[in-house]
């Protein structure tokens, strides 16, 4: 009993290699796979490719009660007016004047202000926010699903990874999936109020099927392009799937 089930779990393991082999191939032979290339970066490339691969359909987050809010500390850049001009006048006039651009590969570039991308059907979720540092926060996020956005821009039909350019500097990307993934949101609010500057005002990603990192905050442009860019040159990983 014992010798047969060690057996089945090695002919499982052995076909389950294969298998990942078999995927690995495949997806290598795409066009342009995510970080191909980047050899630094090949460990990530294959979490991509199996989670891509072997997950049927979008997952969602795990959401929770108000109840369950805790206190967030605000970490890596908390106010880039020391690193943008633009930003500190905007930030100076309450963010009035701020403007998401929107642009790349999508049919109507253009500019949404904060009262535009307000009157989007917003979507609120009580998420865990995981930072690669080992810290979870638990709050509560409102904001306009980044899939109306792109749908109101019009993807063409070439696109297939979100840029987000940031005013501290940070450039970072998302595929196409987890862009429309449900709970993929640009968020104006936190537990309840207006995003603060040490959060991300006005506008942050908030992503829940990747680590923290990847919830940029001060956006300023969103950029739909072909091909993968990767702008990595912190030492991250591109993609973390949790
Ligand atoms: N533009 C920008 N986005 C960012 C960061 C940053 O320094 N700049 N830090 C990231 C990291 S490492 C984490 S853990 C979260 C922190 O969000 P918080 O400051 O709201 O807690 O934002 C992420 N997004
Ligand atoms: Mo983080």
């Amino acid at each position: 009993m014992k010798k047969s089930a060690i057996i089945t779990r090695r002919q499982a393991l052995v076909t389950g290699l294969a298998g990942m082999g078999t995927l690995l191939f495949q997806q290598c032979s795409r066009p342009t796979p995510p970080n191909y290339g980047n050899i630094l970066r090949m460990g990530d490339n294959f979490t991509y490719i199996a989670q891509r691969t072997l997950l049927p359909g979008q997952s969602l987050a795990k959401e929770y009660r108000f109840a369950d809010i805790s206190s967030m500390p605000a970490t890596g850049t908390t106010n880039p007016a020391k690193y943008s001009e633009a930003y500190d006048q905007l930030q100076r006039n309450s963010f009035a004047d701020w403007q998401l651009r929107i642009e790349g590969s999508v049919d109507r570039p253009g500019s949404l202000s904060l009262d535009d991308l307000k009157k989007f059907i917003s979507r609120t979720q009580i998420t865990k926010h995981h930072c690669e540092e080992g810290w979870t926060a638990i709050a509560e996020w409102t904001g306009v699903p980044l899939s109306s956005v792109l749908q109101h821009a019009g993807i063409k039909a070439s696109g297939r990874f979100v840029n987000f350019h940031s005013y501290d500097g940070w450039i970072d990307s998302i595929d196409l999936y987890d862009a429309f993934h449900p709970q993929t949101i640009l968020a104006y609010g936190m537990n309840g109020k207006s995003l603060t500057v040490p959060h991300g005002a006005p506008v942050r990603l908030r992503i829940e099927k990747q680590i923290g990192f990847k919830s940029m905050k001060y956006i300023h442009k969103i950029e739909v392009t072909d091909e993968f860019v990767d702008h990595g040159d912190i030492g991250w990983a591109w993609y973390n799937g949790i």
